[in-house]
């Protein structure tokens, strides 16, 4: 489905006066306005291929219908994201849910829809029904070379893919580990994994980055052969200028400073990018913003900080990825919500009053500080956000224009209600 011209015209229209006054209101408070809403133009968030279908549980899986059956239904999908909020301009695959059979097709769908190809993901963490050996006790750390192997070639075989796609990263997250003490040596498991990931870094392309995706728990749940920032920044640093560490924001363990953690992986140009979500417990992978939007502020201040101080371009430098995916809500109203979420902690971050941040600080000013920060977090800037949509061609509100123009309805009709994407 595509949503026309005419179609998001008719209501933005009935919501531009409102937007207007809410704008002047703004808009007034900030110096450099244009400025601010050019940066958020600019944003492009990827969304990842698996996302698109409601995620399943360990117990089960409630699809509420309209799926995408296909790669070229999940462009279609993505598209019909960016026609609404102009800022998923960007999509995410995961090797082997997404094989695309005929590259030159899916690379004009994508353009068709404004779309690029961001980092493209391996898979590991799971035994397809064609392999030949299992990733049961690990992939790359594995004891036995020839499944080390078997995890290299199949990484080499997706940066092939991703060449094909146009994409320049690719995104390692390994579940290896172990469930039990003793069960590794974390020495060796740690050499294994090095090794392996050497192997594939010799195949990346010139021009192409590597990002290693560090989790903190979880399939393994006494270690974790891939962590923390700590193995990550270890690894990545190892490898060389084209590898680095990739924060998604709930592979933590509980209460972890994650702003911290980007300012210095930041600080040692080290930081690739980062998956977006939210989560209260574990790898929750809930809605962006839903549980702790001040994190997620706090997290924007520093990456905008961080950044300016290296003078890198805030849309390109890093990989903005969602790697969120649940199953009680529609997925594509979701992932609306979560992109909404990011960009007003972006915007919110762009209008910290940084000199007298720095004032405060030098002058150990704590409470200064504080009210600097929760000032920017406090401003409603909602209107930003949405005049940036609009000058972009899409929605003033996307959510209501998605359920006016019944999407899903229409996504039903197209595909049915018993399709499943495939992913998660
Ligand atoms: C992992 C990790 C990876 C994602 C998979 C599906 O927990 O977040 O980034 O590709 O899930
Ligand atoms: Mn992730
Ligand atoms: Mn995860």
């Amino acid at each position: 489905m595509v949503l026309r011209k005419e179609q998001l015209e008719k209501n933005n229209e009935a919501n531009l006066s409102k937007h207007e006054k809410s704008y002047d209101f703004i808009s007034g408070q900030i110096d450099d306005v244009d400025e601010v809403i050019k940066k958020l133009i600019d944003f492009q968030v990827a969304i990842p291929s698996w996302a698109l279908g409601t995620g399943g549980t360990r117990f089960g899986r409630f699809p509420s219908g309209g799926e995408p059956r296909s790669l070229e239904e999940k462009i279609e999908d993505i598209g019909l994201l960016h026609s609404l909020n102009g800022s998923s301009g960007a999509i995410s695959l995961h090797i082997p849910w997404d094989i695309p059979k005929d590259a030159e097709s899916i690379k004009k769908l994508a353009v068709q829809y404004g779309l690029r190809f961001d980092a493209i993901n391996s898979n590991t963490f799971q035994d397809q029904p064609d392999q030949k050996l299992s990733y049961k006790f690990g992939s790359m750390q594995h004891v036995d070379r020839a499944v080390r192997k078997q995890a290299i070639d199949h990484n080499i075989e997706v940066i092939k893919y991703g060449k094909e796609l146009g994409s320049k990263s690719l995104t390692v997250w390994l579940s290896d580990g172990s469930c039990f003490p003793g069960q590794l040596n974390f020495r060796t498991a740690f050499q294994n994994t090095l090794e392996s990931l050497q192997e594939v870094y010799k195949a990346l392309p010139g021009d192409w980055k590597i990002f290693v995706e560090y989790k903190a728990f979880e399939p393994n749940f006494y270690s974790m052969s891939v962590g923390d920032w700590g193995q990550s920044l270890l690894y990545s640093s190892k490898l060389g200028p084209q590898a680095y560490t990739l924060v998604d924001l709930g592979h933590h363990l509980a209460n972890a400073n994650i702003e911290l953690i980007v300012s210095l992986l930041l600080m040692e140009g080290k930081l690739g990018g980062f998956h977006f979500n939210d989560s209260k417990y574990g790898d929750d992978d809930l809605t962006v913003g839903s549980i702790k939007p001040y994190q997620l502020f706090l997290i924007f201040n520093e990456l905008v900080e961080g950044m300016n101080a290296k003078n890198m371009n805030h849309a390109n430098d890093l990989a903005w990825m969602i790697d969120a995916s649940h199953n009680v809500k529609d997925p594509l109203e979701d992932l609306l919500q979560s992109v909404e979420a990011i960009m007003i902690a972006y915007a919110q971050s762009l209008i910290i009053d940084r000199k007298k941040l720095v004032d405060a600080q030098n002058n150990n000013d704590v409470v200064t500080a504080q009210e600097i920060l929760q000032q920017a977090y406090r401003t409603d800037v909602r209107a930003l956000v949405a005049e940036a949509r609009l000058r972009a061609g899409g929605a003033l509100h996307p959510l209501t224009t998605y359920r006016n123009e019944k999407v899903r309805e229409n996504l039903i009709k197209e595909r049915g209600s018993k399709t499943m994407a495939t992913g998660l």
